[in-house]
Parts: structure tokens; sequence; C-alpha cells
């Protein structure tokens, strides 16, 4: 049996959603725009632009179209500052033995993530070469809860979305797994997560046992 396994980066491979954090942090700040951690799960797997929106709307602010692609540029710039440094060290727990297993079992890997900074992220931890296909923000228009971005991946796979297996650390990105008709797996907090099929709060709770299922089904 082979199956698709979509994996979304942010949050699920790396623990890059604090820099993405801090980085839109120093834009509210320059606004004076209250922005908390809390406010900040509104933001995860939602796309730049979207995100700013967001922050906007939190404050309360209108912008033209010139200061928006000012802010997303600086967001940006700020945010890549954080990943200068990068290395393996930033591959959240569990994750490798996973992406291991799934390999030796012949499983097909792909990355659905909304980043347009995805791919030197995958190059700076090594992880790049796990994946059989790369899908980010440069190849989508519609942004998660739209299942979009995990269709494009499990057709370059080869594979329908009943074989597919999304692995999601975003409440909008369990959402898109789920009216993509893939099975979701939510990384995180239950509190959040509840809509996922399954639910674990990081890879070290994920055995070969739940995979060999998920393979097997
Ligand atoms: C990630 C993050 C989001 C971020 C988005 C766009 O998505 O979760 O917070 O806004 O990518 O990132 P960038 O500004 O790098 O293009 P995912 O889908 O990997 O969780
Ligand atoms: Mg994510």
């Amino acid at each position: 049996n082979t199956k698709a396994f979509i994996f979304d980066l942010d949050g699920v491979i790396v623990d890059t959603a604090k820099y993405h954090y801090l980085a839109w942090l120093k834009i509210a700040n320059e606004l004076g725009i209250e922005f908390t951690l809390e406010h900040n799960e509104l933001l995860k797997g939602v796309s730049r632009v979207r995100s700013l929106d967001i922050i906007l709307e939190l404050g309360k602010v209108e912008a033209s179209q010139e200061d928006k692609n000012k802010w997303l540029f600086e967001k940006n710039e700020s945010y890549l500052s954080y990943l200068v440094d990068m290395d393996d060290s930033e591959i959240l727990p569990g994750v490798l033995p996973i992406l291991k297993y799934l390999k030796e079992q012949n499983q097909l890997i792909a990355l659905g993530s909304a980043s347009k900074n995805a791919r030197p992220i995958l190059e700076k931890t090594g992880t790049l070469d796990y994946f059989n296909a790369i899908v980010d923000g440069n190849d989508v228009s519609n942004a998660k809860p739209d299942p979009e971005v995990f269709l494009i991946a499990a057709k370059l796979l080869g594979t329908t979305p009943e074989d597919s297996i999304v692995f999601e650390d975003s409440v909008a990105g369990v959402q898109a797994a789920n009216i993509g008709g893939m099975t979701s797996v939510g990384i995180g907090e239950e509190s959040t997560l509840n809509e996922a099929k399954y639910i674990f709060k990081d890879f070290t709770h994920i055995d070969k046992n739940f995979i060999d299922e998920l393979i097997k089904k």
C-alpha cells in the first residue's frame, strides 16, 4: 500500500511560528497595534498578505496598498533575519524518525505549506531530500482553509485525496485537509484542533503502529 503523507511546514516540521510572531510584532509595534500570542493563533497557516490584513483589522487601521507593500517587505526581511543561522536543531521533536520510517515503508511524502520561504527552510534544516513533491506559497492562489495546496500535492504524487494524510498545526490547515477529503492529523492542542480526525501533542506521540494503520487503510 502506498499513501501520500503531506506535511505542513511551520509548526509541524520546524518551529518557525515564533519567528513569524516576532517579525509581525515589530510591525504591529510600529503601528501602535496590540498584538498578543493569542492574536498570533489567527495567523497560523495564513498567507503573508492575509496576515497583515488581520493585524490591521485588529488595530482598526486603514492603509494604502503602498504602505501595505512596505510592511509586507519589512516583515519578510525581519523574518528572514531570524532564519540566517537556522540548522537542523530547529526541527521539531519526533519529526525525523517519522520521515525516516515513511521512507523505509516506501511511502510518498509532500510538503503543503502557505510559506513562500519553504524551500530555503527545508535546505537549511537538511530535510529537503525527504520530499517527493513540494507545494508552497509560491504555487497556490487560494489560501488555507481552501484545500488547493494539499490537492496539488496529492496530484503531484499521483494519489487521490482519500489516500492522502495531512499533518497540520493550524485550524485553517486542518479545515483545508477536511474540505479536500483527506485524513487530517492535528499536531498541537486538542482544544484548538478539535476538527482534526486525529490529534497529537507532537510527533513524539506518534508511533509506528499508528503510521502502519494509516498505510493499511
Ligand atoms: C506559514 C505560517 C504562517 C505564515 C505563512 C506565510 O504557513 O504558518 O504564519 O504567514 O506560512 O509565510 P511566508 O511569509 O514565509 O510566505 P504553513 O502553512 O507552513 O504553516
Ligand atoms: Mg503550520
